[in-house]
């Protein structure tokens, strides 16, 4: 392949023809090898449930029109997407247990060193360094608490920290048949009511509840018992559970992840930072953070500051140690900290074909085994790290939260020790690199804005700004890298939308410079939105944080639903994934949809061979949840009919 038709990003063009020269094997080349890919697969008319299969449906309408079983190209589908929501739920909420597991450790950790006689009011504060986690944002614990309707009067902050935790973990595994605690704490009532009511809506009174999740788990595990063989068969209750199983990634998994690591690693503030593979430094020892829980990439951070490793390295030869971020742990310690991010997911590979990265360390989520391939050309080391990640090939360093600081320095050595074995006449880093400003946590606008939305729903509402959008997701190598993220994000600037976004849609906007204030000034960037962007020093558009910050763009919409005593569907809102690649991008779409945002995808998920559930999800849902699926590959059609369903939503509102 030509280096300009994978991506439009100089540095992924630049490593990629190095790659291809060095005789590298990279994404591009291993999904040229897979085509033609499978019809059945991509329509989603392939069945594997069961051991009478594998079955699949003609898609052209003759035989076989069932599988074994007896179940049609609607039931194989439907079944097949909700597999893939469960899967992208179940990623998004075990990463958000982690974290409130992780709380709930450092919390019981405080209470027994208490015991021991060790600093009491530290230990209560939980502000204490002999903790492997602390609380740093003590406001936001409260906060959350409030909302919670736990008790923070006159009690120390290790026993709020440990209630909200339980609360948290509660939620994973409750039994009972109400909704979970996090959505009832955070949801307005008019969107409530819609959930409450979709199972009546859509024929189904026997949804007692509508698509009010019981229990992050129990959704995920009903997910996998409905399409077992011989279980559920109407797309229209599978698809139901569907949204119910997104909604507790949504106002439960996900949502604990963000508040939880807000509270363990605070909350993040405007701060500016770089991003693209140009922050790597030819005389550092470079290390990538790649995965997705802050849990373990906070570690690295501290641990790369010790000034013993620091000596180390330079004892090696290095000026020092360079960390930098990839994928959305990488977004995490850039919106906390301003750690630069060297790139978004189709860039995991390129890092390393720069030659000067000694280590890269991985978690979990979105990391392709292939960067131990990749890795083997090089002296990289690839360092995996959780107990249900493991990369043939790789070291594991395991880690512990009980000894994080401890393995953490050990991660880190491990890299300073590599820096050796870099070969100088190898090293090729991208001099391209970008400045942006992120870390617009809904409380640092809130702060921005004078403590209110206010300017923004004025704006809105005189129509100064059409709108907002929310862009989100991952590159996918059938689509030329970040072309679908950039053309959309101008195309719904051009017509005054403002956006706010993340993964990696924020990670290729910030590398084009869309973070920049001064990127209201161009010509992608319509008048309406310049002049707000100008007047509030904000930029057009809006970094807010990891896909499990998709939450924080929940969280905003709630505000302003409220403001305007509506429910979340009746604003003028819309979502788009531009780029979707994994389940978990599958599970965000469902549940933007599910609370009330309609949701364009530009990658075809593989539910075009059951044109029910086609139906269902791009017309019916409209009637059930007030929102539903716009797929649309090309950029430009696909802003032109964001943009229509925006103005659509406003004529409703009367502005
Ligand atoms: O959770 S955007 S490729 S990195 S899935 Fe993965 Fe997609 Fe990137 Fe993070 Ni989100």
């Amino acid at each position: 392949k030509n280096y300009k038709e994978v991506s439009i990003d100089p540095t992924t063009q630049q490593m990629y023809e190095r790659a291809q020269e060095m005789g590298i094997e990279t994404v591009w080349e291993r999904l040229e090898k897979q085509q033609p890919q499978c019809g059945y697969g991509l329509l989603g008319i392939c069945c594997r449930n069961c051991m009478m299969g594998p079955c699949r449906i003609n898609p052209f309408g003759g035989e076989p029109k069932r599988g074994v079983c007896g179940a049609d190209a609607d039931t194989i589908v439907a079944r097949n997407l909700l597999r893939m929501i469960a899967a992208g739920a179940a990623a998004h909420s075990d990463h958000g247990r982690h974290v409130a597991l992780t709380l709930l450790i450092a919390a019981e950790m405080a209470e027994k060193f208490k015991k021991e006689g060790k600093p009491v009011l530290e230990l209560d504060n939980m502000a204490s360094n002999t903790l492997p986690y602390q609380v740093r944002d003590v406001e936001k614990l409260k906060a959350v608490a409030k909302r919670l309707g736990i008790e923070t009067e006159g009690r120390t902050i290790r026993e709020i920290a440990k209630e909200v935790a339980e609360v948290a973990l509660n939620d994973f595994g409750k039994q009972d048949e109400e909704a979970i605690a996090f959505l009832k704490a955070y949801l307005n009532p008019k969107t409530y009511e819609v959930f409450e009511k979709a199972g009546e809506k859509a024929g189904m009174p026997w949804f007692e509840n509508g698509i009010l999740p019981r229990s992050i788990d129990r959704e995920i595990v009903e997910s996998l018992h409905r399409t077992h063989i011989g279980t559920d068969h109407d797309p229209v209750s599978i698809l139901l559970h569907g949204l119910k199983t997104s909604l507790g990634d949504a106002w439960g998994g996900s949502l604990i992840a963000t508040e939880l690591q807000d509270i363990l690693f605070g909350t993040p503030q405007v701060i500016k930072a770089e991003a693209n593979l140009g922050v790597l430094k030819e005389d550092y020892v470079n290390i990538v953070v790649h995965g997705h829980e802050p849990v373990l990439s906070e570690k690295i951070v501290e641990a790369a500051q010790d000034p013993e490793l620091i000596e180390l390295a330079q004892k090696y030869g290095a000026k020092g140690i360079n960390v930098v971020g990839m994928c959305c742990t990488g977004l995490e310690v850039l919106m906390r900290h301003g750690i630069p991010i060297a790139g978004n997911f189709l860039q995991q590979e390129m890092a390393i074909v720069t030659g000067a990265v000694e280590a890269m360390v991985v978690d979990v989520q979105c990391i392709m085994p292939a960067t131990v391939d990749v890795a083997r050309c090089f002296h990289t080391k690839i360092i995996d790290t959780s107990p249900i990640a493991t990369f043939p090939g790789a070291i594991h360093i395991k880690f512990d939260e009980r000894r994080a600081d401890e393995i953490a320095k050990e991660i880190v050595k491990t890299a300073v020790e590599n820096f050796p074995n870099r070969s100088k006449q190898r090293v090729e880093i991208p001099k391209e690199k970008m400045e942006g400003y992120v870390g617009f946590s809904v409380e640092a606008i809130l702060k921005h804005f004078g403590g209110t939305l206010k300017p923004i729903e004025d704006a809105i509402i005189e129509g100064k700004i059409k709108g907002v959008a929310g862009l989100v997701g991952c590159n996918n190598p059938k689509v030329k890298q970040d072309h679908n993220h950039i053309k959309i994000a101008n195309e719904l600037m051009k017509r005054d939308v403002l956006l706010v976004g993340t993964g990696c849609w924020a990670t290729a906007a910030m590398k084009y410079g869309i973070f920049l204030p001064e990127y209201a000034d161009t010509e992608n960037v319509g008048p309406g939105l310049r002049e707000f962007a100008k007047e509030w020093g904000i930029p057009p558009a809006l970094n807010m944080g990891s896909c499990v910050d998709c939450t924080r763009i929940l969280v905003l919409a709630d505000m302003v639903a409220r403001d305007l005593n509506v429910p979340i569907h009746a604003l003028p809102v819309v979502g788009s994934a531009p780029e979707a690649m994994t389940e978990k991008a599958v599970s965000i779409g469902t549940y933007f949809v599910a609370s009330g945002i309609t949701t364009h995808l530009g990658v075809v998920p593989p539910v075009l061979g059951g044109p029910k559930v086609v139906k269902i999800l791009t017309h019916d849902l409209y009637d059930i949840v007030g929102a539903a699926f716009i797929v649309e590959p090309d950029p430009y059609k696909a802003a032109k009919k964001m943009y229509d369903h925006i103005m659509k939503k406003r004529k409703e509102l009367g502005i």
